[in-house]
């Protein structure tokens, strides 16, 4: 663990000058079944990363059966359910070991075996780790799809990678609700032929639909015993697929594999967290995100920590359930989003004040850029002013975090994300591509692999190459902007495509809009994202409707319907505009930029809009608006 300043400056240095070398000190932590022969094989001009060349693991073994023999009783994962009356679990590793290796057994009794997706559709119970895990133990690639997801949402993931397996729950308590994730299962299902198993958990003990491929989670474990080697996996056979939306209508499966993915997650989690033997580290992230795997599942299991995982929302039963679920398990660290800070940041500061926090060494900060009023609450009413914050920037593509400072360790400047990780080699581009050198604004783009970088899309090869490493040749392209200052620290601003971070939810408007324009009324749409208080970012839709004449309430409610039916109730638009035009470029691109401009207020800042084909439209949205 880097303990210092000096040890961090040196880190850095050491693996610029020999990333290879440092990589492999790195690595040579973990348990192998077989060394790697040569640590990184890449270049730039043909994107196929690969490290650790022919070394092999199970991830597994690193997170659970290397703790037997010095933590089994130490408990691994901390369950809190929803409903604060339900008894909180303590899984010890040892417990957990057992219960991975006979859901991997029942897997396998199942028909899955090393190499098979299998699609995970669940609440955050510790099954989902469990399954997690059990995938991971016999080979077989897991993809999560997040249960707010919708049946279209799910169908299309388990198509894009012909899953064949489905594991699900009867249903899911979020709040005050009860989410039927059998039933969205059942309808997703329909158009899903590759599934051939669906085992499901019975979580809300509601009743469902039983199809002749439908298994009961319960009674197929029952069948089967705790004795389950792990399977030997390459370096880089694929671990886990997990979807991110993209520019396009069609999510992005990003490809993650054993070796680098376990050898990143785990030292970041290591180093920026900085966690002590008898810590509680708390990740409020659902496992449906990239935060969930590496900073809930395998970066705290493979060192050895206690991770906590909680069923519920930040507002149930009341909107001091964090600070109430922090003093109730002496929680150490607690990493959250800035879109929940900023919606508990409206709440009278007596419901912090209530818990007593002292328990608290350490806040973390995912997922988008957290402005000053939610940093300073944060750090004054749960850090006490006492507790260092890691503003950690990453992203699903990254795997791990790339850009924070180390708890305690690193100086953490309010709003900036601050320092690369040793190893991670940032710059910042102007337009032309051209590197900027000290302070200075422009695109976040990344010079050297680092061992956790996504290898591929699922199926899409040539779309990754096209992402992530044409925009800039000899980069990687991460789609965010940053600005930089005289000591080298990075504050994102903001991401620079077609992606909106709704309370920390990654959407893409592209997916959006093509719903929208399923409506039979909408002739065209755009979907942008504004500044809004707490979510961070609000959707804004422009739409042209085939009858002006039409009640645009009734259009309104479509929409609404139309989009949370086929991405998720998260996806529905704030504001919709019925307009009579788009701003369009004169090769017909709709000029989203501007209207962002005007979906924020800013009227006066359109820029140059002499370009547009059809300018007169700008009057027209600047008067709806006002
Ligand atoms: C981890 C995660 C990725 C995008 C990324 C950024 C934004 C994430 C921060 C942030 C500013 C941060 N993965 N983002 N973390 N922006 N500061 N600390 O969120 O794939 O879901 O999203 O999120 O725009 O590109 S993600």
């Amino acid at each position: 663990m880097i303990k210092s300043l000096s040890e961090f400056k040196q880190a850095s240095a050491q693996a610029k000058e020999n990333p290879d070398g440092f990589w492999s000190e790195v690595a040579s932590e973990f348990q192998w079944k077989a060394p790697w022969k040569q640590t990184l094989d890449f270049d730039f001009s043909n994107p196929e990363v690969k490290w650790f060349v022919g070394g092999k693991l199970n991830i597994t073994e690193n997170c659970l059966d290397r703790h037997l023999a010095t933590q089994p009783n130490k408990t691994a994962i901390l369950f809190e359910p929803n409903d604060p009356a339900e008894a909180a679990q303590h899984i010890t590793y040892k417990e957990l070991h057992k219960r991975v290796c006979q859901t991997a057994n029942m897997l396998k009794a199942n028909g899955a075996k090393k190499g098979d997706r299998i699609c995970i559709y669940m609440p955050m119970v510790p099954e989902l780790a469990i399954a997690v895990l059990a995938c991971a133990r016999i080979g077989a690639i897991h993809s999560v799809v997040f249960a707010g997801f919708s049946a279209t949402a799910l169908a299309a993931r388990i198509n894009d990678a012909s899953c064949s397996m489905l594991l699900t729950a009867d249903g899911g308590f979020r709040g005050a609700k009860t989410i039927a994730l059998k039933e969205i299962a059942d309808e997703a299902l329909v158009s899903c032929s590759t599934v051939n198993c669906c085992l499901v958990l019975q979580r809300t003990q509601q009743v469902v639909q039983w199809n002749s491929i439908d298994k009961w989670w319960h009674e197929e474990l029952e069948k089967v015993d705790d004795n389950c080697p792990a399977e030997v996996m390459d370096s880089e056979d694929p671990l886990f697929i997990l979807y991110t939306s993209g520019s396009t209508g069609k999510p992005k499966g990003m490809v993650h594999t054993c070796g680098g993915y376990m050898v990143y997650t785990a030292y970041t989690f290591k180093n920026v967290f900085q966690c002590q033997p008898n810590d509680v580290y708390w990740c409020t992230a659902d496992i449906g995100w990239i935060t969930g795997h590496s900073y809930i599942v395998y970066g705290p299991l493979v060192n050895g920590a206690t991770t906590v995982m909680f069923e519920g929302v930040p507002s149930y039963p009341a909107f001091d359930r964090f600070w109430e679920v922090c003093a109730k398990h002496k929680i150490t660290h607690f990493y959250t989003a800035p879109t929940a800070i900023r919606a508990l940041e409206k709440h009278p500061t007596s419901l912090v004040e209530k818990h007593d926090l002292s328990s608290l060494k350490v806040l973390g900060s995912v997922g988008e850029p957290i402005n000053a009023e939610a940093w300073h609450w944060y750090d004054e009413h749960v850090g006490k002013h006492n507790c260092p914050i890691v503003d950690t920037w990453w992203q699903t593509e990254t795997g791990g975090i790339l850009i924070s400072s180390l708890a305690g360790v690193t100086p953490q400047k309010p709003t900036f994300a601050t320092l690369p990780m040793p190893g991670v080699q940032v710059v910042l581009l102007n337009n032309e591509g051209d590197e900027i050198e000290g302070e200075g604004e422009g695109i976040l783009a990344i010079k050297h692999p680092w061992p956790s970088i996504a290898r591929t899309i699922w199926g899409d090869h040539e779309r990754y190459k096209n992402v992530y490493f044409s925009a800039y040749p000899g980069y990687y392209f991460a789609g965010d902007g940053a600005l930089r200052d005289a000591e080298g620290n990075y504050r994102i601003t903001g991401r620079v495509d077609d992606v909106v971070i709704v309370s920390g939810h990654n959407l893409g408007t592209a997916p959006i809009e093509n719903a929208i324009n399923e409506h039979p009324e909408v002739v065209e749409s755009a979907v942008v994202g504004y500044p809004h208080d707490i979510k961070g970012n609000a959707l804004c839709t422009y739409v042209i409707v085939r009858d002006m004449g039409v009640d645009s309430s009734i259009i309104e409610k479509e929409i609404r319907e139309e989009v949370a039916k086929t991405i998720g109730p998260i996806a529905k638009p704030d504001r919709i505009l019925v307009v009579s035009g788009l701003p369009k470029t004169r090769s017909g691109k709709i000029m989203r930029r501007i209207l962002r401009k005007l979906a924020a207020g800013e009227h006066d800042q359109l820029g140059d809009i002499s370009t547009l084909l059809n300018p007169e439209i700008v009057e027209e949205i600047k008067r709806q608006n006002s």
